[in-house]
């Protein structure tokens, strides 16, 4: 890292988060190939004070986005794999910075000339979400798309192909779902990824949830850290495995009542 980042301690420590946490996401087989992605909001820790920008590589983005003026983010790249970022994170990363228009950024993190890649093709939904979070002035940092097997296999029926129906089937199989996960999760029917589209329905879908399942594709999901942002996928995930465990048993699991999960709801912050 022998550029302006390695100056930066709190950055530092960020990136190697992001590249522990990616290394899980593979280990979960929730990142085959180059899938998923993630974004973290680093305005508030960038220290850098840049004369010379055009040094580094512009790009124009396809409409702005006026409330990230300015705004810094570590995103990773497209198509750089998860699993390859545990090793040599700043391969997979790049920081970018939107220009006082909104409607571009620098690539800090590279020099024009070098081997330049460019961030992940969910990037227009990424920049959506942390608007999104800028407008209504909440903490979240960090957008996090993977895989989630199981969660993508409990949306491969329309039985569950509903903000209701997936709510009371995943509250319903384990303690902590509720108790972590009280605001449920988002439902955002198939779409084309990538496209303005699924990111306007992700959107809405966090603007009251922390998570957004992507019918037959993933999940989406923001937090204030990146090991924070996975533990509450996790959670799900594991909700969804005991969900198929005991269908492949052949018992049709129970869940919780009204009652219990009201309880549990209770238990939020002192668990
Ligand atoms: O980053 O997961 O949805 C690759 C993807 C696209
Ligand atoms: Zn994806």
């Amino acid at each position: 890292m022998k550029h302006i980042l390695s100056k930066n301690k709190k950055l530092k420590t960020i990136i190697l988060e992001t590249a522990e946490i990616a290394g899980y996401l593979w280990q979960r087989g929730w990142a085959e190939r180059n899938a998923g992605n993630i974004s973290v909001n680093i305005t508030e820790i960038s220290n850098w004070e840049i004369s010379d920008f055009d040094k580094y590589p512009f790009v124009e983005l396809p409409y702005p986005y006026p409330k990230l003026v300015g705004s810094s983010f570590l995103v990773t790249g497209t198509g750089k794999r998860m699993r390859d970022l545990t090793r040599k994170p700043m391969n997979g990363l790049l920081a970018i910075k939107l220009n006082p228009e909104a409607n571009g950024y620098w690539i800090l993190s590279q020099k024009i000339g070098s081997d330049n890649f460019l961030p992940t093709s969910e990037l227009p939904t990424h920049l959506g979400i942390h608007q999104m979070i800028a407008k209504r002035g909440s903490d979240e940092k960090v957008v996090m798309h993977t895989h989630a097997t199981e969660l993508i296999a409990v949306t491969q029926t329309k039985e569950f192909c509903s903000e209701a129906s997936i709510n009371k089937l995943l509250w319903g199989m384990h303690p902590e779902t509720i108790i972590f996960i009280p605001k449920g999760v988002g439902f955002v029917p198939y779409m084309l990824p990538g496209s303005v589209g699924i990111a306007e329905e992700t959107i809405k879908a966090l603007q009251d949830h922390d998570v957004a399942l992507w019918e037959k594709h993933g999940v989406f999901a923001i937090g204030n850290s990146v090991g924070g942002t996975f533990d509450v996928i996790d959670i799900l995930a594991k909700s969804a495995r005991i969900f198929f465990m005991c269908q492949s048993a052949n018992i049709l699991p129970d869940g919780f009542n009204e009652e219990q999960l009201g309880e549990l709801k209770l238990l939020a912050g002192n668990f």
